[in-house]
């Protein structure tokens, strides 16, 4: 097999251990990673970049990052400084990219083959949207979609609209959205949008847009090309279009960590199988685990502390294997009684892989 590829220099303190590297822009949390602590430590915590990371001099002064407010009464810029005074509130979350899954699909839609790696559960810091929108006279009048641009430098002599990061999100997720400065306790670090990230609970990763210049208040979605036909749930077979439904809210899903099956021949015996479960927009309530390849399963136990309802959830069910192959997986219930799906909606793009049975895992205990 090829040698690993090694950290690209712009996430050099990443975890060597605990990363896949896909491509300098796309690096997976290895499932064998994910701890039963909860929280993601941000040296292991996935990277999706559609365009190369900011320079780091966008963090030499990030107080002084500004992001420009608009489709509100009053529009003006505003600095991280300024943020800070008008309000603070913590969310723990799953961030997790459109495409996780996306290797899972039988036919290989183009993207990253993303296994389950694009995703990690996260504490986020900064001001609600909300307090912003108020203390600028409230939003502006027909607006119905809450707009981010991201802070990238565009590559030249393409047009801006077909390579910016650009997203659209409905208005009610204002609700929630965090303009954040903070990530697990420490300054946001540049790869994951330092100085300031707009954080949208319960959407995609692609909806949470880093470095962020521009926050705006719409009547349309915007005509960049990442919202237009973008992360767009395409029929097979079809040209993307702004009819079909974009990649927002997260469903309920889970998967099992461990065992994994990756370090080869499991020993008989009593084991703890253990894995993630949440309910994306909605609070997940309770998971089951089967260890005979769907035919029964058996209501496993969340374990750590409830961080609210857009955290994910640990998992352990106790079992006994006897020699053979196994196949295990879990299937996850939201809060609103819906449950994880057995198989996944075809779509070009590869996205919202939620399928318990595309999730399993074949063991070999000897
Ligand atoms: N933002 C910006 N500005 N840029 C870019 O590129 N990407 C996306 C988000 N945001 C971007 C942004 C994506 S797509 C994702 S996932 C996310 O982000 C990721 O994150 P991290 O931090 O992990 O890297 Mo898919 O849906």
């Amino acid at each position: 097999p090829a040698a690993p590829k090694p950290l690209p220099s712009y996430v050099a303190w990443k975890d060597p251990a605990a990363m896949i590297v896909h491509t300098s822009g796309t690096l997976e949390t290895r499932r064998s990673a994910f701890g039963t602590s909860i929280i993601t430590p941000s040296e292991q915590l996935y990277i999706r970049n559609n365009l190369p990371a900011p320079d780091a001099s966008i963090v030499a002064d990030r107080d002084g990052w500004e992001i420009m407010v608009e489709g509100v009464k009053a529009p003006r810029k505003l600095t991280v400084r300024e943020l800070k005074t008008m309000g603070l509130e913590t969310v723990t979350m799953v961030l997790q990219c459109s495409g996780n899954g996306r290797g899972l699909f039988p036919n290989k839609p183009s993207g990253t083959p993303w296994q389950v790696g694009a995703a990690g559960c996260v504490v986020f810091s900064g001001v609600p949207v909300r307090a912003v929108v108020e203390a600028l006279g409230g939003v502006a009048g027909g607006a119905v979609y809450m707009t981010g641009t991201g802070g990238e430098k565009l590559p030249e002599g393409v047009d801006p609209k077909s390579v910016m990061v650009e997203r659209s999100v409905p208005l009610a997720a204002m609700a929630d959205a965090l303009l954040a400065w903070e990530m697990n306790g420490a300054a946001m670090p540049l790869a994951h949008g330092g100085p300031l990230r707009l954080i949208v609970p319960g959407y995609t990763g692609v909806n949470n847009v880093k470095y962020i210049k521009r926050l705006a208040f719409t009547v349309e979605q915007s005509d960049a090309k990442i919202q237009k036909t973008g992360y767009r749930i395409t029929p097979p077979d079809q040209k993307a279009d702004e009819s079909q439904p974009s990649v927002w809210e997260m469903g309920v899903k889970s998967w099992i960590n461990s065992p994994s099956g990756e370090q080869g021949p499991l020993a008989a015996g009593p084991m703890q199988v253990k894995g993630v479960a949440f309910g994306g927009i909605h609070a997940v309530k309770s998971v089951e685990v089967s260890v005979d390849g769907g035919k029964t399963w058996q209501a496993a136990r969340f374990v750590g502390p409830d961080m609210g309802r857009y955290a994910w959830r640990q998992f352990v069910l106790p079992v006994r294997l006897a020699a053979g192959t196994h196949t295990l997986m879990s299937r996850a219930t939201d809060a609103q009684g819906n449950v994880q799906p057995e198989g996944r909606v075809d779509n070009v793009g590869g996205y919202n892989n939620t399928s318990w049975r595309d999730h399993a895992l074949q063991v070999t205990v000897a």
